[in-house]
């Protein structure tokens, strides 16, 4: 792709405020800045101060850092134009830069040049977008632990082990005569790809488990009507945002709200409570409850501790089967220790809670282990938070599944290289290496405007 224009964008909003950024990269980047300049600046890198104008007319005071190709974020030209945040300031000078011969950038393209001018993988460029957009503490961490160099490590230790044994293979095709060649035992190979497919597998696990960390966990609270679920919702929140009564089918509709603590980010659904009943707002409202318990990754189910009968419907139980569960009895500052004991015997994994005493402690620490991604950033490991990304390596994964089986077949090398070579397309694909245009073009617009 031939990148001609220079292009301009806000990289802050557009809004009432002290400062606001303007970018503008590429190679006319300096003309265009000197025709708003009586004093033009220099094709240097360094900070000026001036007076920007526009047909004579004073627009702004402003702060002018320059940078130089290739040492720049996008390794173009680069003025970052610092001016003051107004809004009807920020958009003159964006006009007038525009009528001196740049372009608005679309959005994410800073990133996407400096990607095609190879200062970032794909990684990099995926991780600076995901920093922006992080809602807790794990996803910014781990950005910034795959922003910061170019060369990720845990990709790195991939590649080359696959690297090697593609490469094993080839020598065995090209040099048949020698079946001595260090490394290409049927043994050795065995081995090799066994720990190839390990280390992708666990890479798998690891990303899955910081996609949902990253992204926000589908969380739905649901019970029979009555049990509280709205009262917690409330209490998670810290606001009265969903109705709470004592009457058995108050909440219909469903109510949303998102809560960071720690590692975890949780999308809450409150659901309308299950029960039969012949009203058909309310039946409506239970039909919704399903639709949503269908497709959350997380379920609170609630249950009143005074309550005797945990019967659970017939239609509950089986929406209920392969989802992930957490338990939770609330109401328990009523519940006398006897009784306790024995929801506890009954249901060893459920959890107490009392959102009238805001204590829902014991409910987020039992989310917290569920979702425990503790220690997958303490080693250089590959982890990548990013669906699109995840399921290239699952591919991966399947490719080198096949070559395993083949080889173990004891199909000829030719035929095992095939998929071996697959697997490294794929994986050059992750970072970029080897790309489509139309791919590339897909993954930056969906960043911010001026990054
Ligand atoms: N004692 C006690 N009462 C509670 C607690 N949590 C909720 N309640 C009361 O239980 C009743 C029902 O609460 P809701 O939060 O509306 O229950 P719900 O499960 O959302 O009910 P539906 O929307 O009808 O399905 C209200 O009177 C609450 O004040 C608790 O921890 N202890
Ligand atoms: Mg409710």
């Amino acid at each position: 792709m031939m990148i001609l224009d220079t292009i301009v964008a806000p990289a802050t909003n557009i809004a009432q405020q002290a400062l606001a950024i303007i970018r503008i990269s590429g190679s006319d980047s300096f003309s265009i800045i000197n025709k708003l300049l009586k004093k033009p600046v220099k094709r240097v890198r360094q900070v000026n101060f001036r007076d920007l104008y526009w047909k004579g007319q004073l627009l702004d005071q402003v702060v002018i850092t320059c940078f130089i190709a290739p040492s720049s974020f996008t390794g173009e030209d680069v003025i970052e134009i610092n001016c003051h945040g107004g809004i009807l300031v920020t958009n003159k000078i964006l006009t007038t830069l525009i009528n001196s011969g740049a372009r608005m950038a679309l959005p994410g393209e800073f990133s996407q040049r400096a990607f095609l001018n190879d200062k970032i993988s794909l990684i990099q460029a995926e991780a600076i977008n995901e920093l922006i957009v992080a809602k807790n503490e794990f996803a910014s961490d781990l950005a910034l632990r795959n922003m910061s160099t170019k060369n990720n490590l845990g990709f790195d230790k991939i590649k080359n082990l696959l690297m090697d044994i593609i490469s094993r293979i080839q020598t065995s095709i090209d040099y048949p005569e020698y079946d001595d060649i260090e490394g290409s035992s049927d043994q050795e190979l065995n081995l090799a790809l066994e720990s190839l497919i390990t280390m992708v597998s666990k890479a798998i696990f690891r990303s899955n488990l910081a996609n949902k960390s990253v992204s926000g966990i589908k969380t739905a609270i649901i019970g029979e009507t009555n049990v509280g679920k709205s009262s917690i919702l409330n209490c998670l929140l810290n606001e009265d945002k969903a109705l709470v009564s004592n009457v058995p089918g108050t909440t219909r509709d469903l109510v949303e709200g998102q809560i960071s603590f720690n590692n975890i980010t949780l999308e809450l659904i409150d659901t309308a409570g299950i029960r039969n009943t012949k009203d058909f707002i309310e039946s409506a409202g239970i039909e919704k409850t399903f639709q949503i318990l269908a497709k959350a990754d997380l379920l609170i189910h609630v249950f009143d501790s005074n309550s005797f009968d945990y019967q659970i419907e017939e239609k509950l139980l089986s929406a209920l089967e392969n989802k992930t569960v957490v338990k939770v009895f609330n109401k328990s500052e009523t519940l006398t220790s006897d009784r306790k004991k024995q929801i506890v015997k009954k249901y060893p994994e459920a959890v107490f809670c009392s959102a009238l005493n805001n204590d829902v402690e014991q409910l987020l620490d039992k989310i917290q282990s569920k979702y425990n991604v503790g220690d997958i950033l303490k080693s250089d490991d590959l982890v990548i938070s990013n669906i699109n990304q995840i399921s290239l390596l699952k591919n991966i994964e399947n490719k080198l599944k096949i070559a395993y089986n083949n080889f173990k077949l004891g199909f000829t090398a030719d035929i095992i290289n095939l998929d071996l070579y697959e697997a490294w397309t794929d994986l050059n694909n992750l970072i970029g290496e080897s790309y489509e245009e139309e791919i590339i073009d897909n993954i930056f617009r969906k960043y911010c405007l001026g990054k």
